[in-house]
């Protein structure tokens, strides 16, 4: 929350109600390309969207997990499990926002499947009120900067049309990924190519710190940062490996919430940080992280999960928070997918930004009919 809007009464007096429904939807969204990394690689999006309509508004939260463990431990069927059993049945009529989120601190873990239904919730309390989240959240809207996530591509020819892509459009930082066997001579060829472009490498996790001496003759290339260099679920090894080196590192996988970010910062695991709403448990730990951040003096972007363009608005709208000092990886919806389930898609204007969304709460509107034609399943839960 803003400063001076730190105890709102939509999110601490106002009871939520007795929902009319709550579903939770399967959907399959093919890429227009595979995104691959080290550790996998994705064909398309395979999301779980909550779906609450209540006195006729209809709001939405999607779920970053995937079906498969391997970016992060959640799955959709986790995802699909807790929000079901343990995290809905805590929603009681006249409770408000802030004492179910109280609640939900009880089940430990499980970001992703509490973000996803507090997402949803709190673009409902937006939409009752006629507000864009970023509005209810106490922020200005803004253009936010752009940023583009390259995969892996077959080879370094295929590797430098993208970043020339992706430079030509206008996006005002790249990121490729990089691990183990693609990695030094990758980036020296982007390099070379593109000396002057804000460049970074991103290597989910590929390296031991036996490879700190590998990773350090990256530090002639003067990438803005390297992202998640060593295991998804360590902090004190980067703090070793960020000794070791000249380019700034910058934590995804690792960092839950504010808890995480205080410890990385204190240990100087990574001199940035990398902020998944989804990750973190939804929007309002996504805002405490930008604070701290900024407080802490750690620049900070709003990282993605190529989302549909449900989370895609969400990043966008959270990016009116102070503390996103840096490019995120925020890109054009063209990028992801022939056709999306929300309009308008996401574009950059002709200086690299993106516009907040149009409407209230996350501010772009839900095609069912599209919602329906990429329909894997559908519960309803309440
Ligand atoms: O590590 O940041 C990552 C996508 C899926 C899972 C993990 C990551 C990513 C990206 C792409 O890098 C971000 C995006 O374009 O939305
Ligand atoms: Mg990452």
């Amino acid at each position: 929350m803003s400063e001076e809007n730190v105890r709102p009464s939509w999110l601490h007096d106002e009871a939520l109600g007795d929902l009319e429904r709550v579903e939770l939807l399967d959907v399959s969204l093919p890429f227009v390309a595979p995104f691959g990394t080290a550790v996998a690689t994705w064909n398309s999006k395979d999301a779980l969207l909550v779906r609450i309509t209540d006195r006729g508004l209809v709001a939405w939260g999607e779920c970053v997990a995937d079906p498969d463990p391997y970016y992060a431990s959640e799955t959709t069927a986790t995802a699909r499990h807790v929000i079901r059993d343990f995290l809905l049945p805590e929603l009681k009529p006249g409770m408000a926002l802030a004492a179910l989120l109280e609640r939900f601190r009880r089940v430990r873990g499980h970001e992703m499947a509490k973000a996803a239904l507090e997402n949803a919730l709190l673009d409902l309390i937006a939409k009752r009120r006629g507000q864009p989240l970023h509005a209810l959240l106490g922020f200005q809207a803004k253009r936010v900067m752009s940023g583009i996530s390259i995969g892996f591509q077959d080879d370094v020819p295929a590797l430098l049309a993208r970043v020339e892509e992706a430079v030509t459009s206008g996006y005002q930082r790249v990121k490729m990924k990089i691990g183990r066997g693609r990695d030094v001579e990758w980036v020296r060829a982007v390099r070379a190519r593109f000396p002057g472009i804000a460049l970074m490498a991103d290597a989910n996790g590929d390296y031991t710190l036996a490879d700190a001496g590998l990773l350090a003759r990256l530090d002639e290339f003067g990438l803005t940062m390297i992202e998640q260099p060593l295991s998804y679920h360590d902090i004190y090894q980067h703090s070793l490996l960020q000794a070791r080196l000249r380019t700034p590192l910058c934590l995804d996988e690792s960092i839950h919430g504010c808890d995480d970010a205080e410890a990385a910062i204190a240990l100087k695991s990574c001199r940035v940080i990398n902020i998944k709403q989804g990750r973190v448990g939804g929007l309002l730990e996504a805002v405490r992280m930008a604070a701290l951040c900024a407080r802490s003096g750690i620049p900070a972007w709003s990282g993605g999960m190529d989302e549909t363009g449900i989370g895609r608005a969400l990043n966008i709208q959270l990016q009116a928070a102070p503390g996103f000092t840096l490019p995120g990886d925020t890109s054009e919806t063209r990028r992801y997918f022939h056709e999306d389930i929300a309009e308008p898609p996401v574009t950059l204007d002709r200086e690299g930004f993106i516009a907040m969304p149009p409407g209230s709460g996350i501010g772009v509107e839900v095609i069912e009919a599209r919602v329906q034609k990429r329909l894997r399943g559908r519960e309803r839960l309440k």
